[in-house]
């Protein structure tokens, strides 16, 4: 049996117990290794990956092994691997140790798979989209004309700067996952979440909504600066600011992470019960916060933020017509059908419902001139000006 993937590679000792050869790390190169092992019949009980780590030239996904009746978004893909930042509660500099944390295909590669899948819809898993800012670039204009629709994440300074995101948007780009995480400075600041630092996140905000991408905002509870209002702040700001859909997180020290590591050099893991570590559990001695009310703050912000009159405040404060309709159906149809999902999946229906989300990630017309005006970005020698 072989085991890989986040959880061994932050818990290898653990892991390895029910395993007769563990994966550290990426597995591009290792895996291949380990077959040729295998083969010989002298496989070791770790591949641990090293600095020669590539997803470049790797033999494409088989997705015709894929079900993809099965499946909402059957097109994902990845880009890059890693990120450029560091942040100290973010699983990237523990998985990634060792070697490289951020690299990237190579365009031609991306695009050439693009344009072998069928449907409009891509899901890019990539943690920073616009991570590479040339890189991004050149997708974007290769994309531009393959009629896709597709969504991805990146942070609020890449949304500020130049002019990287009208290109997005114009080659597709309908829905970003945006980590904003906190309004505290100083939460961001023990959070090495320097990059946030003093933006303007109702600026990055309405850049995205004049371009008709809707925005999935996280947003994390209980760093140390946090207090009991930091709930109705976050949600308020959420629905006034008309971000179409939230992710709450509870703060979570992930084995392996600089985050981890001081809670256990302070003394304040109160759980290694890893089961609890998903996010919606406090397994850490709090402060500004009792325990309690952090995870009863964390429900009450989920419950009021897809509260109907909430959803349609937010859905109608947006212009045009069609983007009302947009958020509505999409914020109604994230969190407010849930047991309607599960009766979809059920019946195999997940496919069928692929052309509405299709439709949801429509283009809000602009017009073909002012895009061309919008997305005239000037790149030498790697640098934007
Ligand atoms: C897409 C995604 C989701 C989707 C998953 C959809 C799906 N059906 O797959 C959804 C939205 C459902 C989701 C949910 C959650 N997610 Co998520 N998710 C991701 C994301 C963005 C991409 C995952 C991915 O496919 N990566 C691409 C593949 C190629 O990489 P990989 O999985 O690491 O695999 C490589 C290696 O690990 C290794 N490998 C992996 N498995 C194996 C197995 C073997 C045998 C071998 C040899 C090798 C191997 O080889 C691969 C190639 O190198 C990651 C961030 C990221 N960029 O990875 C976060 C991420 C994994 N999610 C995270 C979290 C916190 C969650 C949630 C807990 C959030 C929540 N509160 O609900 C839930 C948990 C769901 C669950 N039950 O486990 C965290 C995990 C943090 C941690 N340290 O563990 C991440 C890292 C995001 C982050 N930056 O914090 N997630
Ligand atoms: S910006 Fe996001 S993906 Fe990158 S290190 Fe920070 S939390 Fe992780």
């Amino acid at each position: 049996m072989a085991l890989g993937g986040l959880h061994v590679t932050a818990l290898p000792e653990e892991a390895e117990v029910y395993a007769d050869t563990i994966f550290i790390g990426p597995a591009e190169q290792t895996f291949p290794e380990f077959i040729q092992d295998f083969k010989a019949k002298r496989t070791k009980k770790r591949y641990i990956s090293t600095n020669n780590r590539t997803i470049q030239d790797i033999p494409p996904a088989r997705r015709d092994l894929i079900k993809s009746e099965k499946y909402l978004v059957p097109n994902s893909l990845v880009m890059s691997r890693g990120c450029p930042h560091h942040c100290d509660f973010c699983y990237k500099d523990a998985f990634f140790k060792g070697g490289k944390s951020f690299y990237t295909q190579r365009v031609d590669e991306i695009l050439t798979e693009i344009s072998q899948l069928k449907g409009r819809h891509l899901y890019f898993l990539d943690d920073h989209l616009l991570g590479n800012r040339k890189l991004a670039y050149e997708l974007f204009e290769g994309m531009r004309g393959m009629d896709r629709v597709f969504q991805g994440a990146a942070t609020v300074k890449s949304i500020l700067e130049g002019n990287l995101i009208e290109k997005a948007a114009y080659a597709g780009l309908r829905s970003l996952f945006v980590g904003f995480e906190t309004f505290s400075p100083e939460n961001l600041k023990q959070s090495n979440k320097n990059q946030n630092l003093k933006l303007d996140y109702e600026r990055a905000v309405r850049r995205l909504h004049d371009l008709g991408i809707m925005i999935n905002g996280s947003f994390v509870f209980g760093l140390d600066n946090d207090n009991s209002d930091v709930f109705r702040r976050t949600v308020d700001w959420g629905i006034e600011n008309a971000i179409t859909t939230a992710t709450y997180h509870i703060l979570t020290p992930y084995p392996g992470t600089r985050l981890f590591d001081s809670m256990i050099n302070n003394g304040r893991i109160t759980t290694y019960d890893w089961d609890l570590y998903d996010t919606r559990h406090v397994v850490y001695k709090t402060k500004g916060l009792t325990a309690d009310e952090l995870e009863k703050g964390y429900w009450w912000s989920y419950k009021e933020f897809y509260k109907w009159s909430n959803i349609f405040k937010a859905s109608f404060s947006h212009d045009s017509f069609k983007y009302k309709t947009k958020h509505l159906f999409y914020a109604g149809g994230w969190k407010k059908i849930e047991g309607l999902w599960n009766i979809i999946i059920n019946i195999g229906g997940l496919q069928k419902m692929l052309p509405l989300l299709e439709l949801l990630l429509s283009e809000i017309k602009k017009d073909e001139k002012e895009k061309q005006q919008l997305t005239k970005l000037y790149i030498k020698n790697g640098q934007e000006y």
